[in-house]
């Protein structure tokens, strides 16, 4: 029996997401230039198991046989990112366009197509070209980036724009700034406690950076793409759900804080046209202004909310943490229960009212249409299992069950406006600083063979798709 509320909307985006670098591997092949990923993944220390990209899943090489799996889990749409640097190898405005790299992404695109299968793509993954980093600092300098970006997404709409209908400008402002220049956990390594650079800073600059370099490339897009090409193009943000640990009023503000810090930072200009002022006082004339003239270009410059989430956290005001806001987070509620089942890693735990609410929250205060772009688990220990072990990922299944009910409830219960829901990730893949020792994939991949096995959780998502259909097709 399929209740009544298990609709979705007809054209919902039901599909699988994953990135450029965590799967293409072949980073030497057909032009391809370097990226701040390859340089800081070969850097001894910088990942778990000391590994780096030149692997992957090998999907630059497998990729008809990626393309004939997601097929076959009978998925709508895509959604992938390209590799800056495959396209424009030395990065810049004025560097060569690699014609190789733009013919595998349109034989990929062409071939995805075929299949009845609709590209929803990602313009920057976090594998900025080397060469952009050497030159002038990459993210930190925004005459130049900001330049850069938009030329290469031009190169982009111009070589794929006829095809591609679904364009993200950028994944994640709050990972580029926070794990890359503050915490120096991800590429290029800035910040604390290790990395070169003014940590009390820079994630504030190339936050904006970011921001900036979208819009640009949305007011391009709208301008000169979009007339003739007639697409959507956005931005998408993580942020997880937060909750108050308790109900002191104090709690009650930092959560609201937490999520200032982790969205608000990008979604309050973008949709609203200002920071969060909670923003401005914890962190005064660090956090860079925007002029009236940029105010303006970023204001708007999103179709839709992108939302990647994976968790809840229990916020409790106090710690010295400024890029959560000066907000703990913790997954122990005051009575010392675990908020919900524990994940491979550290931040992320299984809480699926979480994922409605931060639904509503952002439907709410964005009024904006919901593209949910990822939503995914890592099993605890999944590395470490024996194959047969692993593939009934049943904590991933118990995750999916979770969200998909969160997902249906917010649609058809709460009338949020959500039409797309992409699961993180179609494949295990290079999990950035963790190497390849946390597995994300709802299909399992080893890494010996490359053959690709899936799990549980992939037939279960299919199967759970199946039936949202059925209803729809009434
Ligand atoms: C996202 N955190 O990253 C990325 O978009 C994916 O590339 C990645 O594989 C996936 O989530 C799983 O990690 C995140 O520390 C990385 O809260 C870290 C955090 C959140 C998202």
């Amino acid at each position: 029996m399929v209740e009544s509320n298990n609709k979705l909307p007809k054209d919902f985006l039901w599909g699988f997401a994953t990135a450029s670098f965590q799967i293409e591997g072949s980073t030497n092949v057909d032009g391809r230039g370097p990226s701040i990923w390859d340089e800081f993944s070969r850097t001894p220390g910088k990942t778990l198991d000391g590994k780096d990209g030149d692997h992957a899943t090998e999907s630059y090489r497998l990729w008809r046989e990626d393309i004939a799996l997601l097929k076959q889990y009978g998925v709508k749409s895509y959604r992938f990112s390209l590799s800056w640097s495959r396209i424009i190898p030395l990065g810049g405005r004025e560097d060569p366009v690699n014609e190789k790299g733009i013919q595998w992404y349109k034989d990929f695109i062409d071939e995805l197509i075929k299949n009845g299968i609709i590209p929803f793509v990602t313009l920057y993954h976090w594998d900025l070209p080397q060469g952009l980093h050497d030159r002038y600092g990459g993210w930190l300098n925004k005459a130049e980036i900001v330049k850069d970006y938009e030329r290469y997404a031009r190169v982009c709409f111009e070589a794929f724009g006829d095809k591609v209908k679904y364009w993200l400008t950028m994944n994640e402002p709050w990972c580029i700034s926070v794990l890359g220049y503050g915490r120096g956990v991800f590429a290029p390594g800035h910040g604390k406690p290790n990395g070169p650079g003014d940590a009390s800073r820079e994630a504030w600059i190339v936050g904006q950076n970011v921001v900036l370099a979208h819009a640009s490339a949305v007011k391009a897009y709208r301008e000169e793409y979009k007339p003739t090409q007639g697409g959507v193009i956005g931005i998408t943000l993580n942020g997880d759900w937060q909750m108050p640990w308790d109900d002191t009023p104090e709690n009650i503000a930092a959560a609201q804080h937490a999520l200032d810090f982790a969205i608000g930072w990008f979604a309050d200009p973008i949709y609203l046209g200002h920071y969060p002022p909670y923003m401005r006082e914890v962190l005064g004339d660090r956090l860079p202004e925007y002029s009236d003239e940029e105010i303006k270009l970023v204001k708007g410059s999103s179709d839709f909310y992108g939302m990647n989430t994976y968790t809840t956290n229990l916020a409790r005001a106090g710690g010295d943490d400024e890029f959560q806001g000066l907000v703990d987070y913790t997954f122990t509620r005051p009575d010392g229960t675990q908020l919900g089942t524990q994940a491979h890693c550290a931040w992320l735990q299984d809480y699926p009212d979480g994922f409605r609410d931060l639904l509503s929250y952002l439907y709410k205060r964005y009024k904006m249409p919901i593209y949910v772009t990822e939503n995914g688990f890592a099993v605890k220990d999944e590395n470490d299992m024996p194959v047969d072990q692993l593939l009934a990922d049943k904590d991933r299944v118990r995750y999916y069950e979770g969200t998909t009910r969160a997902l249906l409830a917010a649609i058809n219960e709460d009338g949020v406006d959500v039409r797309s829901y992409f699961p993180w990730s179609f494949l295990d893949n290079f999990e950035w600083a963790d190497g390849y020792t946390t597995r994300f994939g709802v299909t399992y991949v080893n890494y010996e063979t490359q053959e690709r096995i899936p799990k549980d959780s992939g037939k279960f998502l299919v199967k759970v798709r199946r039936q949202y259909d059925s209803v729809n097709s009434r």
